[in-house]
């Protein structure tokens, strides 16, 4: 009767695979359930404990749905184009199809053991010419649309990989990958509009139950203002406006000087020739700085007076106008009016340089208390002020609050037309492009005589070609550019020759949309069908780590909306439920193989067996958060489970006939294991079988354990210990799955406390009958006893000596005198 998981969990999963146990049926009249894992990038050095705390949720909670009656899909596959297997390829000179293949089957191999019902048959692998083909083709129906399109403009390179980078792969001006300093190059990009989306992607975010964090993430990353552009007359320079953006068109009044962002193409034209110099000298260093760099908020700040003045459009007053780089050119217009008093940078920067700083909002007290004038002019230099109140040194605007103030003075400035409302958003264009070897080609060709024109949809994929070096020319050309048999083609309309594009797509096409082709993924003619995608999707959990909550998520929304609108689903958002599992750390630190510190699963697995892994992963914490390995707990755990085996294996062939008190603990149990499964208290959910099995074998050893009991313990387990939940099913006589089973269910009358008939005794006799709780204490049974009239007259006025409680059944009051 040893529990020898390794046995017994082999034995379950050659029965599953000899049964096709996880095969979908899509046809199933059974209601659709789909659970999905963010797919990982299959990277050398395969999966630790950390990755599969997500992957044990995600099936725990997918075998649970199962158990409810539904079909799940829970499918897996690869993200497999990127830097890293280049990365390796140069360095080890393995072409990155073949180091993607063997690291796919290491991942698969570990993902199977974990015992996870993924349906393999619909294993997807992004850099699958099956695949990319699709991912190509959304691409041409974006360009057919307008979606896709090139431009000019600098972007973030890295020196060392010889790569542009997206902004999101900068971190604090380095690159994500090395290290290295991010500088700028001028290139011609492939570029998708999401900008266009950015309204329906902000406020689609309402359907979603989505953590509140990753919701407002998103939020600030697409970064919405409401607020006005003014438009600035140039003294002495004709036809030079300088546009600015504002939220804040209230404090016109209070801009005292203009800035342009450095690379501004106006500022060639106003500098003065006396302050050319300096001014030239200063864009070269900032075109130096990444963005991120130049946000920093605490730093020096920098700039340089052009020499030029712009006319404020109201006062007609002259206030000069300085290039600096905490202005930045990718934000609403790359220029601003300045308004020290009220905005903080604006403030450090005139005092820095000595601009006059003129108040114009005060808070109401102070308002009222000074008339009408504000406290600026009796101090030498106002102090800066964010918060509410109203206007105050604004002409015919004083008194207005600010919001007011905006309304009045942005349709004074329509009237004139130098003004207008308007709406910016932070979040930019998605530079859709890469100039490296392993991703998908761009599918475009350059024809001289009819333009740029897409690959037609019947010539997809783009297939990427074998080549012998991946290094990036360093030109910033992809290695593509190199092969000319790659390169030349002929034009789809004229038939002359023609050049293909060579950068390819970067890293997050391919998961852009993997989860509207797992409902139907052997469709060779269409990326799937609609019928199958409507059938499964919105994805309805979708579990993985909280650093995809604005990169993936967002592309992946993208996506969904444009394929919504080529008319291709029937929905537009794609994941309608998201969690985050937290993560796992070892002595504090985040488990990873450059830091040395991976607990690694297949040692693990061979001494403690699966199941005990996937509750262990459970147990460590609550899900969202995150937790510390101990191989103490897991260890606790295994010895859990073996004592549940034992436990079960001993009462199995001498089942004993029901009776309440085994009723009452199990419908309890139900009813708290579920409570805690929908609220996804998954960690508390194992601790309701080590309560129950404690209770159980107190109980037992009175009276054995029943059959309902015995079949309630393999169904509940089977989420989370499934190749016990089978073996202990199986060990009841069935021949099917446990999966075929229902997930129990409690009736509300056990939840009650029990009251059970106590006789009452004095002195032997019985006097009378209470009706207590079962749970009663010896306290409050003798005290009930007390107080029943019929006892109570043959103990008033004696001494009680003796009070004897036997639980459930008799209070004995032995009384003198
Ligand atoms: C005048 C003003 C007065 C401003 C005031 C703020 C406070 P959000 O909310 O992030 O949209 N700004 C505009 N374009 C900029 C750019 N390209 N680079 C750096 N700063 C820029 O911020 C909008 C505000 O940021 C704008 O409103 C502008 O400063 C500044 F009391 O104009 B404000
Ligand atoms: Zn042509």
């Amino acid at each position: 009767m040893e529990y020898q998981p390794r046995i017994m969990e082999k034995k379950w999963s050659e029965r599953w695979k000899a049964d096709e146990a996880h095969i979908v049926k899509a046809d199933s009249s059974k209601p659709k359930y789909y659970s999905l894992d963010m797919f990982p990038y299959p990277s050398g050095a395969g999966l630790h404990v950390g990755h599969w705390r997500g992957y044990t949720i995600s099936d725990v909670w997918s075998r649970y749905k199962k158990l409810q009656g539904y079909e799940v899909l829970h499918p897996m596959g690869w993200d497999a184009f990127g830097l890293p297997a280049e990365n390796a390829a140069i360095k080890l000179g393995i072409h990155p199809a073949v180091s993607t293949a063997n690291n796919v089957a290491n991942f698969k191999r570990q993902l199977q053991e974990i015992g996870a019902m993924y349906d393999w048959t619909r294993e997807i692998n992004t850099s699958d010419p099956s695949y990319y083909k699709w991912t190509q083709y959304f691409f041409v129906k974006m360009f057919e649309r307008g979606l896709a399109y090139r431009k000019k403009m600098p972007i973030n390179w890295c020196p060392s990989c010889k790569t542009g980078l997206a902004n999101e792969e900068v971190i604090d001006g380095t690159c994500e990958r090395c290290g290295t300093e991010v500088t700028k190059k001028e290139m011609n990009q492939w570029m998708l509009k999401i900008t266009a989306y950015a309204d329906r992607l902000l406020y689609d975010l309402e359907k979603l139950d989505w953590p509140d964090k990753v919701k407002r993430m998103q939020t600030n990353w697409i970064g919405r203002s409401e607020g006005a552009r003014i438009h600035f007359d140039v003294a002495d320079v004709e036809d030079a406006k300088i546009e600015v953006f504002t939220t804040r068109p209230d404090t016109l009044y209070g801009a005292t000087y203009m800035v342009l962002a450095p690379e501004h193409p106006l500022v060639d034209r106003i500098v003065t020739e006396s302050e050319r110099n300096s001014v030239e000298e200063y864009v070269k260093e900032t075109l130096k700085k990444s963005s991120v760099a130049r946000q920093v908020v605490d730093k020096t700040k920098t700039g340089v007076f052009t020499g030029a003045y712009a006319i404020h459009p109201i006062s007609g007053a002259k206030i000069p106008v300085w290039i600096a780089d905490y202005v930045l050119m990718e934000y609403g217009t790359g220029a601003i009016m300045a308004v020290p008093a009220h905005d903080e940078r604006d403030y450090e920067f005139a005092q820095a340089f000595g601009l006059p700083i003129v108040q114009v909002v005060a808070p109401k007290a102070e308002s009222d208390a000074t008339g009408e004038g504000g406290s600026s002019s009796s101090k030498e230099v106002p102090e800066l002020y964010v918060g509410p109140g109203v206007l105050v040194n604004s002409g015919p605007y004083n008194g207005l609050t600010i919001e007011e103030g905006k309304q009045a003075i942005v349709a004074a400035l329509a009237e004139k037309g130098v003004g207008e409302k308007t709406v910016t958003y932070r979040m930019r264009d998605w530079v859709f492009a890469r100039q490296r070897y392993w991703g998908e080609p761009i599918p475009i060709i350059y024809c001289d005589s009819c333009g740029t024109l897409p690959v037609p949809v019947e010539d997809l994929p783009v297939a990427l070609p074998d080549v012998e070096r991946y290094e990036p020319t360093g030109t910033g050309e992809s290695p593509l550019a190199a092969i000319e048999s790659f390169v030349h083609t002929t034009c789809p309309k004229c038939g002359g020759p023609a050049r293909r594009e060579t950068d390819t797509m970067p890293q997050w096409a391919g998961s852009s949309w993997y989860f509207l082709r797992y409902p139907d993924p052997h469709n060779d003619t269409a990326p799937f069908s609609k019928e199958a995608a409507n059938e499964w999707l919105p994805v309805d959990m979708y579990i993985g780590g909280v650093e995809h909550a604005v990169l993936h998520l967002l592309y992946s929304r993208f996506f969904t909306k444009v394929i919504h609108d080529l008319g291709l689903i029937d929905f537009d958002e794609p994941f309608q439920h998201l969690f985050n599992q937290g993560m796992l750390t070892l002595n504090g630190a985040k488990m990873s193989k450059s830091k040395g510190n991976v607990v690694n699963p297949d040692d693990i697995i061979e001494k403690h067996g699966v199941d005990a892994l996937r509750m262990y992963e459970l147990f460590v914490g609550p899900p969202e958060d995150d937790a510390e390995w101990n191989d103490n707990g897991l260890e606790g755990v295994s010895r859990f489970l073996g004592r549940l085996y034992r436990v079960f294996q001993q009462h199995v062939t001498t089942q004993a006939p029901s009776r309440p008190e085994l009723e009452r603990l199990r419908h309890r149990f139900i009813a708290s294991l579920s409570e805690r499964m929908e609220t996804f208290r998954l960690n508390t959910a194992v601790s309701a079988f080590m309560e129950y099995l404690n209770a159980l074998t107190a109980a037992a050893a009175h009276g054995g354990i029943d059959k309902a009991t015995l079949e309630t313990l393999a169904i509940a387990l089977a989420p989370f210990a499934p190749h016990l939940g089978e073996e202990l099913w199986s060990n009841l006589g069935n021949q099917k799955s446990v999966f075929n089973a229902k997930w129990p269910t409690f009736e509300e009358q056990w939840l009650k406390d029990d009251e059970v008939e106590v006789a009452v005794q004095v002195n032997g006799k019985v006097r009378a009958k209470i009706v207590i709780s079962a749970e009663a204490t010896q306290e409050d049974a003798v005290s009930a006893a007390k107080d029943h009239p019929d006892t109570s007259v043959w103990i008033e006025g004696k001494e009680i000596m003796k009070t004897i409680y036997v639980p459930g059944r008799l209070v004995n009051l032995v009384v003198k005198g």
